[in-house]
This record gives structure tokens, C-alpha cells and sequence, in this order.
């Protein structure tokens, strides 16, 4: 395990990277952290954003493909902490000179109707969910050229950047929807089975993560799900995604 010392510093390295939009090198290069040491560093670096005002609206999950798991040779999703101001409008602009590398993501977005406690192993997660949305993940890893190990990423608060929400929609079956993702001239297709299969065991997954890390989910909050398709670059221009019965969602880079 790391000091709190070394927890506060790292903190502190990833924050600057952000607002000074500085890529930083992997922490890896200079430290052997272990997951729990790197869960520790999100949340010195959740905590310096909440510190000055901000409000958390919920998590998201990465990893949650089997490509990207096999990439980084791992089999366990990771959670990431969403804000306030990390919220995009939908149809609105996100300003790129704000970000260091962005690509953006089209996910499921489940919300919340009531709290969730982590403490309970017999809580529901699937039943607490009382409406369902389109989205885009703004994904800006802080590290250079997006190179980063494992833990890295959960110190960065797996990347999260900016997300947008489209319409809700009662909840209903997302298993296997076409979902189709086009940024400036750059077009990706996938299905929502390409997160876990089903995005309702992204909801499986949470709980159990949330249950170990003791992160509680209140009613309100929003959880994205993971990727339906690989991320492509953020640029200036509309990006847009649909999701096959459910809607579509937009944000304009400029
Ligand atoms: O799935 C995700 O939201 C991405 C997690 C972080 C990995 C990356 O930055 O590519
Ligand atoms: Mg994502």
C-alpha cells in the first residue's frame, strides 16, 4: 500500500494534468500501486473536485468489453465517478480546447429511483433502475498518448471526462440493440451486447463493485454502462448515437 503522502500527490499530479490540460506520464513509471491503492488515488481526486463545489450525479463503468479486458489482460470492470460538471446538455457544446485528448464513447445510461446501499449484499440494483437513456462518454485520459496500465486508470478516474444524456425511456430490455456512432467523418457500428454481453450485467457488476468499495448509489444518480462500440476521436462538429428503439443523443465540439 501507498502513503496517504504519496495518495495526495498522485491526486494532485492527475488534478493538474486535467486543468492544466497536460498529459502526465503513466504513474506506473514511478510507482507499484496496487488496485486498492489506486482506487484510493479516484477518490483524493473525486474528493479535490467536490472540494470546489462540485456534486456527484453518479458512476459509469469501463472496461466493460471483452476486447478492451483482453487488451489490458484483465477480467474485471472499473468504476469511475461522474459530476455535475461533467454534464453536457444534450444537442450541447463541449469546449475541445478544455481537454487534452478526448474520444467519446455511445453507452446505456440507466437512472436511479432510489438509494442503493453498498453495504447490503442482497440489494437490487436492476429493480432501483426507474428509467433508461442514449448516451456519450467523454473519455480524456490524463496520461500521455493514452498509455496507462490498470491502475492507472482507476486512479484517473477511468477517464472520464464529460457525458451526455439523451431522452429517458421506462425500462425496458437492452440486449442486443444496433447502435451506431458518428463523429465528424468517422463512423463506428456495434450492438449494446458488446457491453457485458447485455448491458444489464454492467448493473450486475456495479452492485458487486459498489458492495466491495462501498460506494453508495442515491436515487437520482445516473450509471453508464460501458461502450457499445470502440471510442473515436471527440472533434469539433456534431457527434451523435443511436441506439435502435431507444433514441438518439448529441453533443457539438467546438
Ligand atoms: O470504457 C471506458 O469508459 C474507458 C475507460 C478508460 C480507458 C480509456 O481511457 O480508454
Ligand atoms: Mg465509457
Amino acid at each position: 500500500m501507498i502513503t496517504e503522502e504519496t495518495t495526495a500527490a498522485l491526486a494532485d499530479r492527475l488534478d493538474t494534468a486535467r486543468t492544466t490540460r497536460t498529459a502526465t506520464p503513466s504513474l506506473a513509471d514511478t510507482h507499484s500501486l496496487h488496485v486498492d491503492d489506486a482506487y484510493a488515488v479516484q477518490r483524493a481526486l473525486v474528493a479535490r473536485r467536490r472540494a470546489r463545489g462540485e456534486r456527484l450525479t453518479g458512476v459509469k463503468l469501463g472496461f466493460t468489453s471483452e476486447a478492451k479486458m483482453a487488451q489490458m489482460g484483465v477480467s474485471e470492470v472499473i468504476v469511475g465517478r461522474l459530476t455535475d460538471a461533467m454534464r453536457v446538455a444534450d444537442d450541447g457544446d463541449l469546449a475541445l480546447a478544455g481537454l487534452i485528448h478526448p474520444k467519446v464513447e455511445p453507452e446505456i445510461a440507466y437512472r436511479l429511483g432510489y438509494d442503493v446501499d453498498p453495504g447490503d449484499p442482497t440489494s437490487f440494483l436492476v429493480g432501483a433502475v426507474d428509467a433508461v437513456a442514449p448516451a456519450l462518454e467523454i473519455i480524456d485520459s490524463r496520461y500521455r498518448d493514452f498509455r496507462f496500465t490498470y491502475e492507472d486508470v482507476i486512479a484517473d478516474n477511468t477517464s472520464a471526462a464529460a457525458y451526455v444524456l439523451g431522452p429517458w425511456s421506462p425500462p425496458q430490455d437492452l440486449g442486443d440493440r444496433k447502435v451506431l456512432l458518428t463523429s465528424g467523418v468517422q463512423e463506428a457500428t456495434g450492438s449494446t451486447s458488446a457491453i457485458l454481453g447485455d448491458p444489464v450485467r454492467a448493473l450486475h457488476a456495479l452492485r458487486d463493485i459498489c458492495h466491495r468499495r462501498m460506494i453508495p448509489l442515491r436515487a437520482g444518480e445516473v450509471i453508464l454502462a460501458g461502450a457499445a462500440t470502440a471510442a473515436l476521436p471527440l472533434v469539433a462538429g456534431t457527434t451523435r448515437a443511436e441506439v435502435a428503439g431507444l433514441g438518439s443523443v448529441t453533443v457539438r465540439g467546438v
